[in-house]
């Protein structure tokens, strides 16, 4: 089986997560230059703003990146068509079954690699041929699914044959090893990155990370068709509250419009939906790109020295 960093052309096996508002063609070049995959997010976007992105993104780094596809958006057909278009080498998916595109992907010699909450859709790619699939644990930020990475990594390894990128709940080098001990060949992380210097979001954004404790992050939505973790703030806790009294999807809808952009570019501490994993209590400090990829791969080596298992 090919390795990760051999089927993506790339030196850490490392993915930065498609974060919707977040993963732009800047963070994306950043990764990328500092020897990981950097991925832009299509999320609800245009295919035109998509597009720009790409292009910037060239222009930004000489090697590989790859587009992620929100698939609940409206746009992701058009975006399906556009990473064709745009001779994006990688593309990952998630929130819904890719299924459809499959076979235009591969036609055109793009590697795919679908993100999956569950063994079944796991299975289902490997049978459509995805090259890979990112296996993402409840832990993570954003549109979750139901299983922790620690039980959902290994079950999926042993399901299928192509490599599978562990997902949700890695900031350090510990959990690195750990993600490689269950059978994973390469990570995912997009917290982290939250906490770095290119990502392009505001201050205060940052700082909410940096000051999160292990349980300040909630799952708003559990049981609908679209969990989402983010930190606990005003808004997150008026969601649940008002989930919990029964009031109706349309209405908590309404309650939520906007609130990725008023997070993202306005700051809002009180009205703003900071979606982000539960390791944002273990990450402290503000660091480059190239220093979190580093700090990941570095001392793996001692780390699995240090083991003492019997
Ligand atoms: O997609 C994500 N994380 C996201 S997308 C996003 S934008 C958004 N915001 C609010 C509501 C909904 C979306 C923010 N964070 N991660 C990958 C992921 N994919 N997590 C879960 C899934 C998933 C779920 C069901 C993938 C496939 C799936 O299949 C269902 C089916 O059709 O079989």
């Amino acid at each position: 089986m090919k390795n990760i960093c051999q089927l993506l052309q790339i030196k850490y096996p490392i993915l930065q997560g498609g974060m919707a508002s977040v993963s732009n063609h800047v963070l994306a070049a950043a990764v990328s230059n500092a020897g990981g995959l950097g991925i832009i997010a299509a999320a609800s976007d245009t295919a035109d703003i998509v597009k720009e992105k790409i292009r910037l993104c060239k222009q930004l780094t000489p090697h590989p990146f790859a587009v992620n596809i929100m698939l609940m958006s409206p746009n992701a057909k058009e975006i399906a068509q556009l990473v064709i278009d745009e001779l994006v080498p990688v593309v990952t998916t998630g929130a819904g079954n890719p299924g459809v595109y499959m076979k235009a992907w591969k036609e055109a010699g793009i590697k795919v690699i679908p993100v999956v909450p569950s063994v079944a859709l796991a299975k289902r790619m490997e049978l459509a041929g995805a090259d890979a699939v990112i296996a993402e644990g409840t832990e993570s930020g954003g549109h979750i699914g139901e299983i922790t990475t620690m039980a959902l990594i290994p079950q999926v390894v042993d399901a299928i044959s192509i490599p599978v990128i562990a997902a949700g709940g890695i900031a350090d080098v510990r959990q690195v090893v750990a993600a490689f001990a269950l059978g994973a060949k390469g990570i995912q992380a997009g917290t982290v990155f939250l906490a770095s210097v290119e990502a392009p979001i505001h201050e205060n954004y940052k700082q909410m990370i940096i000051k999160a404790k292990d349980i300040d992050t909630i799952v708003t939505g559990r049981g609908t068709k679209a969990p989402v973790r983010v930190l606990k703030n005003h808004l997150a806790k008026e969601y649940v509250k008002l989930s919990q009294q029964g009031v109706s999807l349309e209405e908590l809808e309404t309650l939520t419009i906007g609130s990725l952009r008023k997070a993202v570019v306005d700051g809002d501490l009180e009205n703003g939906s900071f979606m982000a994993g539960q390791v944002a209590g273990m990450i402290r400090e503000i660091r480059t790109v190239e220093k979190i990829i580093h700090d990941l791969f570095d001392s793996t080596k001692d780390i699995i020295q240090r083991l003492e298992i019997l």
